[in-house]
């Protein structure tokens, strides 16, 4: 991985406050940074803006007829961890058609945004996050949310705006999270912004003497804002334990990803910020837990963020308004063939960790906890309209922030003490 090369790198060049080098220089032929790649198959294919008059369409070119490779051994999950992943997978994928549903029948409040084809990296990433550490998805990560400890009637009740929905009706989309129980920060829509968000939080439990592993999620698209390198950066800097998946489908809306970037593989960003990049192949469930574990084994034991590119294809339009039509159909037909849950499905049958009969009972059974929760859900009331008024100042002591884990080690009079040795110290 990149990160002791770099860090040794950093040590051997004295850089002075003015930035200027002294001591021994490094050529540019002594770096030999290199990206860790878990892939199985690394896709080859580029994208063709192909203009006609007004018209403006995409053309794929390269090899989409290639075998869809195995699944890569996990290093660390056992029967139990991967049938349990696979069965949050399905639960995510499920979810999301009952959620379409749901908006077709007129009962969703707003949009709906799918993670088709990217629940792997939703939820073997989140699974590798102890209970007590922290995350915060994005969009496309209801998976994340589900293994987190959020009930698909949490999401349902959300989505069509009820009174029991985490945000009691106000918000009718994903914009919820829960900071008592499941450690989950809310979506920020601002992409990139939950990036500082969370190494804040990692700097937070630092401070309260634990090293943490807080994980969250940046697109393909997103990843381009100013705030996702402030963001990475400060987390590199300060050490801090972030885990960022980047979750490159291919598509920001509709521009492909080809047009978003101009390095081979976002990855290499990594070495720019000075920390350990690896790949994997979003849509294979083990290179997701294992990088992810990696990952967040490194961010506990003090040793600091790691840039992870899951790459997949994003299965659908941006949200439920968007059919999409501007994907070249045969990379719809390559990705499938690759359909994450299909995929890991195989694999434990293959391996029999999971049998037939199993496998029957475990989709069974999350059909009828869907059922369940829909009805819950669809039955629910919705908010009553005086409820508005409440909830908008507080209450009830709710804002009141209390150290998660134990009291910050810096207490402020320490800091006056030292702000003012200091201050001695200059004159
Ligand atoms: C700073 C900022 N710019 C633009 C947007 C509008 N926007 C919302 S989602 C989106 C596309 C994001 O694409 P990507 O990051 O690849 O994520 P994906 O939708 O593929 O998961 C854009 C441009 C935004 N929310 N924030
Ligand atoms: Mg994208």
């Amino acid at each position: 991985m990149a990160s002791k090369k770099n860090r040794s790198h950093k040590k051997s060049v004295r850089v002075s406050s003015n930035g200027r080098r002294s001591g021994e220089v490094v050529h540019a032929s002594d770096r030999s940074y290199s990206i860790a790649d878990y892939r199985l198959e690394k896709p080859d294919f580029s994208l063709r803006q192909v203009r006609n008059g007004d018209e403006v369409r995409y053309e794929v070119e390269g090899d989409l007829a290639a075998e869809v490779p195995p699944i890569r051994e996990s290093k660390y999950l056992d029967k139990k961890q991967s049938v349990e992943i696979y069965r949050w997978m399905l639960l995510n994928r499920k979810m999301e058609a009952a959620l379409e549903n749901l908006y077709k029948q007129g009962k969703v409040v707003g949009g709906v945004y799918f993670g088709l084809g990217q629940e792997a990296c939703s939820c073997a990433s989140a699974y590798a996050l102890k209970p007590d550490e922290w995350l915060g998805p994005m969009i496309r990560n209801q998976g994340s949310l589900l293994v987190r400890g959020f009930s698909p009637r949490d999401i349902m009740m959300q989505y069509m705006a009820k009174a029991g929905s985490p945000t009691k009706g106000r918000d009718a989309s994903s914009h919820f999270g829960d900071i008592k129980e499941h450690n989950v920060v809310a979506p920020i829509s601002t992409l990139g912004d939950l990036i500082p968000v969370l190494a804040g939080v990692a700097l937070g439990a630092r401070l309260q003497g634990r090293n943490i592993a807080v994980m969250t999620y940046i697109g393909d698209g997103g990843q381009s804002t100013g705030v996702t390198y402030e963001g990475i950066n400060f987390a590199a800097v300060q050490n801090l334990g972030l885990v960022l998946f980047v979750e490159n489908n291919l598509w920001g809306y509709s521009t492909p990803a080809d047009m978003q970037f101009c390095v081979k593989d976002l990855a290499e960003r990594a070495i720019a910020y000075g920390i350990p990049g690896i790949i994997v192949d979003g849509t294979d469930a083990c290179q997701v837990y294992d990088a992810a574990h990696e990952a967040c084994q490194r961010a506990r034991g003090g040793e600091g963020p790691t840039f992870i590119e899951a790459k997949m294809m994003r299965m659908k339009g941006h949200a439920i308004h968007d059919a999409a039509e501007y994907v070249p159909k045969p990379l719809f037909g390559y990705w499938r063939k690759r359909d994450p849950i299909a995929r890991f499905e195989n694999y434990l049958l293959g391996k029999k960790w999971l049998t037939t009969a199993e496998n029957g009972a475990l989709v069974a059974g999350v059909d009828q906890q869907l059922e369940a929760d829909r009805e819950f859900a669809v039955n629910s009331p919705m908010p009553t309209p005086e409820s508005a008024a409440g909830g908008v100042y507080c209450e009830n002591g709710c804002h009141e922030i209390k150290p998660k884990y134990a009291l910050p080690k810096l207490t402020t009079r320490t800091i006056i003490k030292r702000r003012s040795e200091a201050a001695v110290h200059l004159k």
